[in-house]
């Protein structure tokens, strides 16, 4: 079939919305109609070229919601009609990892999947004869796409698309952090480094668990208003410098939990070095450039602070996503304010400028 896509030809090149060749579900795999995508960071990353998995031309996107419309042989989880999330990390519940209990790291199709395959090693989609590659197994610029049935959650039929696709990435990855990966329990003091589409989600986990101050920092002094809504106690302008001495004394001699969610390695010591002597956890979600490196004093590990990462929050994709739409339809959480910008596939570039211009949230694409 045809199909509508914004591709990525080539490295810091604007997307180019053309027609493109899908071919349909093979075994195991479903043909989704995508509604609606949200535009992460983490595209962006890939598109200016510091993902060292980067691979072009490709169809980007990975935040999405949709409706199955075709399932190849064998497949048994899901059916035409159904609402789905693509997920980026799948959940086969067969593998090392899935069996560990351990991780959310399913590893069922992780090599094709970075190598912008789908299991079989061929791709499903091309243009004029040559082969686009797929973007972390969702490709959710493109108003259909092909996936394993494993990398799709089944969602409620009442979620709307334009919202529920950032649980897709965002939303999930942020509260996911603190509820499972730090575990954040009430009075814990937290700190938030980068209010954006991720930080402010970690900010609503955070409150969600109980903390007691939630500190956010930002280079964007716009950032602010935008963390207070969702349960930001007290912010620092990280341009004013000395940011680690001041949230030392801000909470007392460091942060239960930190969170990075900018990318950026020299921020990433800060979040670690602010921590609590003894116990505070930092926890890494910003997804920083190829060839970059983190440092700190080995002392900072000895005196008992930690250093982690999270991938999607550690949610397991089909479990968790599900339950995290019903959060979300239930009035727990809120997405609806920090979707900044509903666009046409046509204009998906304007999404990423605004994003660069620390102008949007979120920018949604619907179909
Ligand atoms: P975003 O652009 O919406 O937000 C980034 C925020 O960081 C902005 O508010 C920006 O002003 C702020 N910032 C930049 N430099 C800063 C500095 N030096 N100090 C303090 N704040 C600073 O991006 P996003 O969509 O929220 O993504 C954030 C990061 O998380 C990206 O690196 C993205 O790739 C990564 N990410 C990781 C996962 C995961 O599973 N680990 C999932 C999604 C996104
Ligand atoms: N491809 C990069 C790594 C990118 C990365 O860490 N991606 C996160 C999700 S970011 C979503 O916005 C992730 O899930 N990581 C775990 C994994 O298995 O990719 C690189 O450095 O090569
Ligand atoms: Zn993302």
């Amino acid at each position: 079939m045809k199909t509508r896509a914004a591709v990525a030809f080539a490295e810091k090149q604007p997307l180019e919305i053309v027609e493109v060749d899908l071919e349909g579900p093979k075994a195991g795999e479903v043909l989704v109609e995508i509604k609606a995508t949200g535009i992460c960071h983490t595209d962006a990353y890939t598109l200016d070229g510091f993902d060292s998995e980067g691979i072009f031309p490709s169809i980007l996107g990975h935040e999405g919601a949709g409706i199955v419309r075709e399932v190849g042989p064998g497949v048994t989880s899901v059916a035409p009609d159904d609402h789905v999330i693509p997920l980026y990390t799948p959940e086969c519940r067969q593998c090392k990892m899935c069996l560990s209990g351990k991780t959310n790291l399913c590893s069922a199709i992780r090599e094709t999947q970075g190598k912008g395959l789908m299991p079989d090693r061929t791709s499903r989609f091309s243009y004029k004869g040559e082969t686009i590659f797929h973007y972390m197994g969702c490709s959710t610029f493109s108003n259909f796409t092909v996936l394993p049935e494993i990398a799709v959650a089944k969602i409620r039929k009442d979620a709307p698309f334009k919202t529920s696709c950032y649980i897709g990435c965002g939303v999930t990855t942020g509260v996911g952090a603190v509820v499972n990966t730090a575990d954040v329990r009430p009075g814990d003091n937290v700190v938030v480094f980068g209010l954006g589409g991720i930080g402010l989600n970690v900010i609503q986990g955070a409150k969600m668990a109980g903390a007691a101050r939630i500190v956010g920092v930002d280079i964007n002094p716009d950032k602010a208003e935008w963390g207070e809504k969702f349960g930001m106690t007290d912010f620092i302008d990280a341009r004013d410098g000395s940011v680690v001495e001041r949230i030392v004394n801000m909470l007392d001699g460091g942060a239960d939990y930190s969170f990075d969610c900018t990318g950026n390695v020299e921020v990433m010591r800060q979040a670690l070095e602010c921590c609590h002597k003894g116990w505070g956890t930092s926890i890494i979600i910003g997804v920083a450039e190829a060839g970059k490196e983190i440092a700190t004093r080995p002392f900072q590990l000895v005196t008992g602070r930690n250093w982690r990462g999270t991938a999607f929050g550690g949610a397991k994709g089909r479990t968790d996503v599900p339950k995290i739409v019903d959060w979300y339809m239930d009035g727990r959480i809120e997405i609806d304010p920090m979707i900044t910008h509903v666009l046409e596939l046509e204009d998906i570039n304007k999404g990423f400028d605004l994003m660069h211009e620390g102008k949007s949230i979120r920018s949604v694409v619907v179909y």
